[in-house]
């Protein structure tokens, strides 16, 4: 194992700033109950590309530390182990994933096992409030550790934490069938792998983009229909489940529209900070809207062995760290077909 260094690279974000700047750090010191983790790979997520743009601001979701570091998609190798934790039972020959959302374990969220949804006002979830993966070294507590199983890289690891686990516990809340008619808008870096799931999970799945790149990609991994902008308004109006992923006035009319009644829109993106509908419809359907935040960290141990296995291919491109800010801007203008994950190596 190389030694640790004192500072490190890290990029903080400044409120109102599109840029992240690259600033010299310290490594963090343990607490007990922590390792440091020395990052390999962290994905980028459209929350954060929100962040940038001000249009979620990171001072609503916690208490703003003096410099934030985002990057909630971490996957990474121990380098040290801090007061109170065992090394025999955290390897640091192995590979391990963050549970982002950084969960107290005492409130009744935590307790029901819906750890995603911890209502501790003190806690910070790692890369919005937590130092998060675009720093090199992190410290995270043993909790929020996940082994990667053998044979996942960790830029994969890094996007399943996240752009793996949040569509799957979205359509684990609707409790799929071999009947179900599952639609899914948005077929970017999330909605990929939603086709992938629902399909793992049986459904049929009717997959719609108005990209040609992204509905090459889900006939590639099996969706049984693929619309476009002029095929989705002859759609069948008869779906048991859509999942938008983008979050946009226009594909949430598309959701309200082709929900069939009694149906259910689960939503993920977060394209626009507010949504209208109209009332009377969709009470007359009794149309479900749920919403849904991120997974459980048991779903993200799920979500590991469906990879392992092969039923969900993750889709990444991968950059490198000193291109982070780049990587950004080519978010932000739509040319990224899958996730972006920024590696690292020594
Ligand atoms: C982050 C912040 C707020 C809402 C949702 C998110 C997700 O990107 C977490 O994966
Ligand atoms: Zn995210």
């Amino acid at each position: 194992m190389s030694s640790i260094p004192k500072t490190q690279k890290a990029y903080i974000l400044t409120q109102g700033v599109e840029k992240l700047s690259l600033e010299d750090r310290p490594v963090p010191e343990l607490k007990p109950g922590e390792v440091l983790l020395r990052v390999r790979a962290s994905g980028l997520c459209h929350s954060d590309l929100h962040i940038l743009d001000g249009s979620i601001s990171l001072s609503s979701l916690c208490s703003l530390p003096a410099s934030p570091i985002l990057g909630h998609e971490i996957a990474g190798e121990i380098v040290a182990h801090g007061p109170n934790v065992d090394p025999d039972l955290f390897p640091t020959n192995q590979l391990y994933s963050v549970f982002g959302p950084n969960p107290c374990g005492l409130c009744s969220e935590c307790r029901y096992g819906r750890d995603n949804l911890c209502l501790s006002p003190t806690r910070l979830i790692h890369g919005l409030g937590h130092p998060g993966g675009f720093e090199q070294y992190t410290a995270v507590n043993i909790r929020n550790l996940v082994k990667v199983p053998e044979g996942i890289s960790p830029e994969v690891a890094a996007v399943t934490s996240d752009a793996v686990l949040t569509p799957y516990h979205a359509l684990k809340k609707v409790y799929l069938t071999g009947l179900s008619r599952v639609l899914i808008i948005g077929l970017g870096g999330i909605g990929i792998n939603a086709v992938q799931i629902a399909k793992a999970f049986g459904a049929h799945v009717t997959a719609f983009d108005l990209k040609e790149s992204s509905r090459e990609l889900a006939r590639k991994f099996s969706a049984d229909v693929v619309l476009d902008s002029l095929t989705v308004k002859e759609a069948s109006h008869d779906y048991d489940v859509v999942v938008d992923v983008v979050g946009i006035q226009s594909s949430f009319e598309i959701a309200l529209k082709q929900v069939k009644t009694y149906g259910s829109i689960v939503l993920i993106g977060l394209g626009s900070p507010v949504l209208n509908f109209f009332t009377t419809p969709l009470c007359l359907k009794e149309t479900h809207i749920l919403g849904t935040f991120w997974g459980t960290s048991q779903e993200q141990i799920e979500v590991f062995d469906l990879v392992k296995k092969g039923k969900i291919k993750p889709q990444v491109e991968v950059g490198k760290f000193e291109d982070l800010n780049e990587f950004f801007q080519k978010l932000k203008h739509g040319q990224i077909k899958s996730r972006v994950v920024i590696t690292q190596t020594d």
